[in-house]
């Protein structure tokens, strides 16, 4: 019964002491043990609501590195595409332009269609073809494209022209990654020709690319983006 007694006295100081700071005053006077308890309540509080608030800003900083990251290695198609799903009259833009692009027989490797010629023109009359199809001379982002192109066993024009002394893709953005074959560029110049533009000669390599006239006769690789 003491034990009992003692137990329910403890509890009424507590509640004492959350009610008010006189109490709190009187409750130490009391009970030395109760009053303790307290602040190291506090303390356990202040302690979880700190540990919590770094596991919010630790979560938060990974996001945005992830996504700081992420958006690096984006190209500017793969962040039209990954933009798509917030405009619907884009999507069904899209959609009837895959449909297009897929009833004329183009090729698909997301995010693009492909087109390869069995003619040959110069490289400016193989543009022409493409961007009368709503397209362009293929643009080789990635790995993954450049492998593409030799499954086509054939030389053929892609989208990359030197202007002003440095090599450019038909979109304006300037060459970063390149895949050149042996030697090349090498700029032959036959018969007062430069080779300002690019084929990709050796087919069967990764490393396929070739410095041309843009007046040789090749076929050619078209490219449509079309994010879905
Ligand atoms: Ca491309
Ligand atoms: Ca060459």
């Amino acid at each position: 019964m003491a034990n009992v007694h003692k137990e329910k006295s403890r509890i009424t100081m507590d509640y004492v002491n959350v009610s008010g700071a006189g109490s709190a005053s009187k409750s130490r006077s009391d009970d030395g043990a109760a009053t303790a308890a307290m602040p190291g309540r506090k303390l356990y509080m202040l302690f979880f609501f700190s540990f919590g608030l770094l596991c919010i800003l630790q979560a938060a900083l990974n996001i945005s590195l992830r996504l700081s990251l992420y958006g690096c290695q984006m190209s500017d198609t793969e962040v039209s595409c990954k933009n798509l799903t917030d405009n619907p009259d884009e999507l069904k833009k899209r959609v009837s332009q895959f449909n297009h692009y897929a009833q004329l027989g183009w090729v698909y490797l997301h995010p693009s269609f492909y087109y390869i010629s069995n003619e040959e023109k110069s490289w400016q009359d193989s543009r022409n073809y493409c961007q009368q199809n709503g397209a362009d001379l293929i643009i080789i982002n990635s790995l993954k494209e450049q492998l593409f192109t030799g499954l086509f066993y054939k030389v053929a024009w892609i989208g990359l022209t030197k202007t002003d002394d440095t090599w450019e893709w038909v979109d304006g953005t300037p060459l970063t990654e390149s895949y050149w074959g042996t030697g090349e560029p090498n700029n032959l110049n036959i018969n007062g020709t430069k080779e300002y533009c690019v084929e990709t000669r050796f087919f069967d390599e990764l490393n396929s690319w070739n410095d041309i006239p843009c007046e040789a006769q090749n076929v050619w690789i078209c490219e449509k983006t079309v994010c879905l």
